[in-house]
């Protein structure tokens, strides 16, 4: 591997894009990041991240592109010359990819395959390793068809989301096993954080929650409160993707805190850290429902810790509390335990923006 210490993210204004860059640029990486022009700034989880690119300092650096245009990602590894990408970006909503499907397996199937193609061709031309990312889902193991699921559970994905996850991954281990790239999947189980997306199960809970007690909300719609996942903190899984990347040789590892919950645990947490009973506020709403569900997650995370010496730092319940007190904060209302800001991201001091 090189010295040069350049790494290029898709989805770096996601949840994971915005952790990952904090993380990279902590170890002295130069980050590039790939946004969507958007008609309004869509840069809020990584603005406190950001400097004018003008300035000497800046280490951050931002790049127009989407995963459905393939010139423009050849075109920007061209530029930027990353000896790591790491393939964040997608339509990662299960629920819409069943309003989507065709926008979703664009994005999340052949997005991937239009990166490895490009590494692929700059690889065997200069000659310089590019080591690649892959996002992979625990939604791609779907039906039950063994616990806990680890690297070799066969998948059987339920959703167009999780059929494109799979056809990303296979992918990744033909263009490792073809071409020997260096390429990786994570297997991620489902991890949260203050920066999650709100029409996620856990954001839209702990956002709830706080608008509840500040007054602005009556009633929480939810869909389906049956199914268990095995919640980690995402701040911790971004550096599972690092530590995947400094490896010797290239593998696929399963990613989770194996732990399961239902979501009613979670509301259990989640309300009564504010003392209240969520019974008295959730409301069934049918259009959340899917027309296949996941109804169990769990994963085994024994070769990330063998192998990586990853393991979680946060439990379930930390997490819960540690999302409503950012939601409450987000309010300006006080947290039952005196916790302050964990989080930056309405610190912003610039808009990122590369074109202005
Ligand atoms: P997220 O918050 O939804 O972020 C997705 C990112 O992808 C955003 O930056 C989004 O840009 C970008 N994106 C969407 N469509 C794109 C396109 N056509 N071209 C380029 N970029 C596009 O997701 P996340 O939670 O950070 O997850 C990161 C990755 O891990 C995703 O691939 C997800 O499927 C996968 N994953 C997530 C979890 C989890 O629990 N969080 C678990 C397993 C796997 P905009 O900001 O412009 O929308
Ligand atoms: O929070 P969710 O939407 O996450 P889901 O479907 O597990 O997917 C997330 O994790 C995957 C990893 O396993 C990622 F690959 C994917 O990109 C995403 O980050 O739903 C969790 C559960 C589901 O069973 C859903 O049916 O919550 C149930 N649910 C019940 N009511 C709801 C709602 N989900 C959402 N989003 N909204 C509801 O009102």
């Amino acid at each position: 591997m090189s010295g040069r210490k350049v790494a290029l993210i898709t989805g770096i204004t996601g949840q994971d894009g915005s952790y990952l860059s904090e993380f990279l640029l902590d170890q002295g990486y130069e980050v590039h990041g790939i946004i969507r022009r958007t008609s309004t700034f869509n840069t809020d989880r990584i603005d406190h991240i950001y400097i004018d690119p003008h300035s000497p300092d800046a280490k951050l650096f931002l790049h127009y592109g989407d995963l459905t245009d393939g010139t423009t990602l050849r075109r920007i590894l061209e530029e930027v010359k990353p000896v790591e990408i790491y393939n964040l970006g997608a339509q990662s909503h299960v629920r819409v990819s069943f309003d989507s499907p065709e926008y979703t397996v664009d994005s999340v199937a052949m997005g991937a395959l239009r990166i490895l193609e490009a590494v692929r061709d700059y690889q065997q031309r200069t000659g310089i390793e590019v080591r690649f990312y892959q996002a992979g889902s625990s939604e791609m193991f779907g039906k039950v068809i063994e616990v806990p699921q680890k690297e070799t559970t066969p998948f059987y994905p339920r959703s167009p989301y999780s059929c494109a996850k799979v056809y990303a991954h296979w992918q990744t281990i033909n263009y490792r096993e073809s071409y020997d790239l260096f390429a990786c999947n994570g297997i991620l189980f489902n991890h949260e954080s203050p920066r999650r997306g709100e029409t996620f199960v856990t954001r839209k809970i702990t956002r709830a929650v706080a608008r509840i007690v500040e007054g602005t909300q009556k009633k929480l719609y939810l869909g389906n409160l049956d199914s268990k996942r095995d919640w980690g903190y995402a701040k911790d899984y971004v550096k599972a993707m690092w530590m995947m990347l400094q490896q010797e040789q290239p593998d696929d590892y399963v990613v989770a805190t194996g732990e399961t919950y239902e979501i009613k645990e979670f509301l259990d947490i989640a309300f009564s850290h504010v003392n209240l009973d969520w019974h008295d506020y959730v409301a069934f709403d049918p259009r959340y429902l899917r027309p296949a569900e996941v109804d169990l997650l769990i994963g085994d995370p024994t070769k990330a810790k063998q192998k990586l010496g990853w393991s979680p730092s946060v439990t379930f319940e930390e997490l819960v509390k540690l999302m409503v007190n950012a939601d409450l904060i987000n309010l300006n209302l006080p947290t039952p335990d005196g916790s302050q800001r964990e989080d930056n991201t309405l610190n912003r001091r610039n808009f990122a923006t590369i074109v202005d």
